[in-house]
């Protein structure tokens, strides 16, 4: 039988197959109901088809995707609905949304080539993102997708943005798996996860492919370890006694806005810390820079060189040939032989980095990146061992708060509303906490016993989200949009009723 990853999206003709029964699936007939009768009001007609593609938290493996390493997320339950619709004639894209005083409609010609204006962000910069990337990759493919059309949409997404919930990707690939659907193509759920994550980065974050690859290939029931090159989803079964809690830390992390200061900049990184390393390791110079493009690229290096000092651990190649300051532009240079400018002159995302960044912490980064890809395996691996639940728990906890502080101290990437959220979780009994998804802001993922969920949250909002009710940061009607217990859910659909 062929993986599931080799299969296309499913398509179903009701909504139960994605959302099941009971309240999920009420609240489900009510957004699709209402998106029908938004696209009338917009348009004048009913949509032909709708997709969907879900959020994700990650549980564990954070900004280590992107260095080609593997990591653990699940889908939740929210996700981004696109309906869409075909226009003869009229060659424009016209994207409205559900939402729409917040997300006013946005058009675009009905042109694949366009580039995305940057410097302007709108929030149909994402289902462009799509749009261009799907014809892209049918052209690579020899699909012949017929003329160009225009097209109808109207999307309607409940994953809280800027949340690390990466409502980023479940818009993307669900307006990816729309126009695929709309244009009669279909390519298998392991291609549209690693086309979406290259056409998502026309939005210009150098991102790694976790939340297209969940988002597309997430099994209702399991989380899912995900490996890069070639993209690939194993199901993982988590102990049944624990529950994961999500809460945002009400700090809103605009990825796409600051880029070249956080996320690019910790690509950026990552990148010049792997070169040092390979030419620390006996590379020469200029190989290094022409073919080192991560730190899974120098590991077999790093841990040659452990295995001198009777280890197979990386970090200690890191330690041994990374200094703790922070390097200056120079210091790197004259390793590398090289200007940076010169060593990212094709990539205008990282020129911006380079253009504000104040110095390089290779050492952090490159630390944090080796010992996170480890606890990946170890989460994995606790997962299908045979300790009792209890022990279970408490090592996936362990692992949790670990990458919680590697992520805080060697990647700096967490935020104070960040850190008071996590103590607050792990002081009212999470057996761990982190930040989840890029951080500097958006949410904190907690494991707590099962037993004691209920009580879990209402001491959250106690502790953390009262005071920011009555401060007016949010609203105490929608505290459930900030706080909430999480099964693993479904990946990708197409609906057609
Ligand atoms: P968020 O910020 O949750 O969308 C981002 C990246 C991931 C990964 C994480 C950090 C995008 C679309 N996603 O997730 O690929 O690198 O940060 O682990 O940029
Ligand atoms: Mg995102």
């Amino acid at each position: 039988m062929a993986r599931h990853e080799e299969l296309p999206v499913p398509v179903f003709k009701s909504l139960e197959p994605v959302y099941g029964t009971g309240s999920q699936l009420e609240e489900a007939e009510l957004r699709f109901n209402n998106l029908k009768s938004k696209f009338i009001e917009f348009f004048g007609h009913a949509p032909d088809i709708y997709a969907r593609s879900p959020g994700r938290v990650n549980l564990i493996g954070e900004h280590i995707d992107y260095e080609g390493y593997s990591v653990l997320p699940m889908a939740i339950r929210q996700d981004t609905i696109v309906a869409i619709r075909k226009i003869e004639g009229e060659k424009v894209l016209k994207i409205a949304n559900v939402n729409s005083e917040k997300y006013t409609i946005c058009n675009y010609p009905a042109d694949p080539d366009q580039e995305l204006d940057l410097k302007n962000h709108r929030w149909g910069h994402y289902f462009i993102c799509g749009y261009k990337g799907f014809y892209e990759y049918a052209k690579s493919k020899g699909v012949d997708v017929g003329q160009i059309v225009g097209l109808e949409v109207v999307v309607d997404g409940i994953v809280p943005t800027g949340s690390g919930l990466s409502s980023s990707a479940a818009f993307v690939c669900s307006s990816t798996i729309a126009i695929m659907a709309i244009l009669g193509a279909s390519f298998p759920k392991k291609e549209l996860a690693q086309l979406t994550c290259e056409c998502e980065r026309h939005i210009g974050t150098q991102s790694g492919g976790m939340d297209q690859a969940i988002s597309v290939m997430a099994q209702s029931g399991f989380a899912a370890l995900i490996d890069f090159n070639p993209i690939r989803a194993t199901e993982v079964q988590l102990p049944a006694g624990g529950t994961f809690v999500i809460a945002h830390s009400l700090a809103e992390s605009q990825k796409a806005v600051t880029a070249a200061t956080n996320y690019n900049n910790r690509v950026v990184e990552c990148r010049l810390a792997s070169i040092v390393l390979g030419i620390k390791l006996g590379m020469k110079a200029e190989e290094a820079v022409t073919n080192v493009k991560t730190l899974s690229d120098v590991e077999g290096l790093c841990v040659s060189f452990a295995g001198t000092r009777g280890s197979s651990d990386p970090v200690l190649a890191v330690k041994e040939f990374l200094k703790e300051e922070p390097y200056s532009a120079q210091d790197i240079e004259e390793i590398v032989n090289e200007k940076l400018e010169v060593i990212f002159a094709d990539s205008p995302s990282s020129l911006d980095v380079l253009r504000v960044a104040k110095h390089f912490k290779l050492h952090q980064r490159a630390a944090h990146v080796y010992s996170e890809a480890k606890r990946v395996y170890a989460f994995k691996d606790t997962v299908s061992s045979k300790l009792s639940e209890e022990d279970m728990l408490k090592k996936l906890g362990d692992l949790m708060n670990e990458s919680h502080y590697s992520c805080s101290v060697l990647y700096e990437c967490s935020c104070p509303e960040l850190e008071e959220l996590v103590k607050i979780c792990r002081d009212n009994g999470a057996l761990g906490a982190r930040l989840t998804g890029a951080g500097w802001g958006g949410c904190a993922v907690a494991l707590v016993k099962e037993s004691i969920v209920p009580q879990f949250i209402l001491n959250l909002k106690d502790q953390f989200f009262q005071s920011r009710i009555e401060k007016g940061v949010i609203k105490k009607s929608d505290l459930g949009l900030y706080i909430f217990a999480s099964k693993p859910s479904s990946g990708a659909a197409i609906i057609e009723f």
